[in-house]
């Protein structure tokens, strides 16, 4: 999958993908990250890309012109128009739905906003969604661009070592991941629970999922609704209402 990116800042959103697991997918050739500074296309001799915005406000609008250049050059090379994707605090909140359903492109193309925002006409040019990753206000939209390309490129055959870590692990199956231990079986005086010990697979499994139903109980209720719970469940989380 190639990742195009226009951004005022490449290098931030480059140095922050090279490192880790998306920098050893791009090695790799699983993914390509090709970023696009749009100051490059400005046409102003003092490489100007903002101004002020009509109507009066606070703050500064991204020009139309170079952000069209900057995404036209990248169809052009690629030869068809990819899905562009303008991020955004007002845009439709990211998750892992979302982020499966960006895995299935050829290429993808990232639109990174600054300063109050970007000429609404060349939005509606050329961005076929708008995301935003949560609801707080970020500076720019390189973070949340670097945060798309990671929770997309996951999900890319060959980008995780383990292939089953991508479908079992955390939201997939609608709840929160169990916790975790590893060697030593005591540490600090704190023992791991005796039954992940015991070897007896069934138990395991059982301890696993209702400890992942009690964490998604207390830290995120809202997702129980969809997680498709069974009586025995809805029982569980009741006699913990309860206590
Ligand atoms: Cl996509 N952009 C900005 N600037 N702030 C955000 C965001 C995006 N998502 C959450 N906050």
């Amino acid at each position: 999958m190639r990742f195009h990116v226009l951004t005022l800042f490449p290098d931030m959103v480059r140095r922050g993908l090279q490192a880790s697991i998306t920098g050893k997918a791009m090695e790799n050739g699983l993914i390509e990250l090709n970023t696009v500074n749009i100051r490059d296309y400005t046409l102003d001799r003092h490489k100007k890309v903002d101004d002020y915005p009509y109507g009066g406000g606070a703050g500064m609008v991204m020009q139309a012109q170079p952000v069209y250049d900057a995404w036209r050059t990248v169809v052009t090379a690629v030869g068809y128009e990819p899905r562009c994707v303008y991020l955004t605090p007002q845009g439709r909140r990211f998750d892992q739905k979302m982020a499966k359903s960006f895995a299935g492109e050829r290429d993808l193309i990232l639109l990174c906003g600054h300063y109050e925002g970007v000429d609404e006409r060349v939005l509606e040019e050329i961005v076929s969604d708008s995301v935003s990753i949560g609801d707080y206000v970020l500076t720019g939209g390189e973070l949340p661009a670097m945060v798309m390309v990671d929770a997309i490129s996951r999900m890319i055959p060959g980008v995780l070592n383990n292939e089953e870590s991508v479908s079992t692990e955390s939201l997939e199956g609608g709840l929160l991941e169990y916790p975790q231990y590893s060697r030593p079986s005591e540490w600090r005086g704190r023992a791991v629970p005796p039954v992940l010990l015991s070897g007896n697979h069934q138990e395991v499994e059982e301890w696993r999922r209702e400890q992942s139903v009690l964490r998604t109980l207390r830290n995120r209720p809202d997702l129980l609704e969809e997680a498709g719970l069974s009586l025995r469940e809805v029982k569980l989380i009741l006699d913990h209402l309860e206590e």
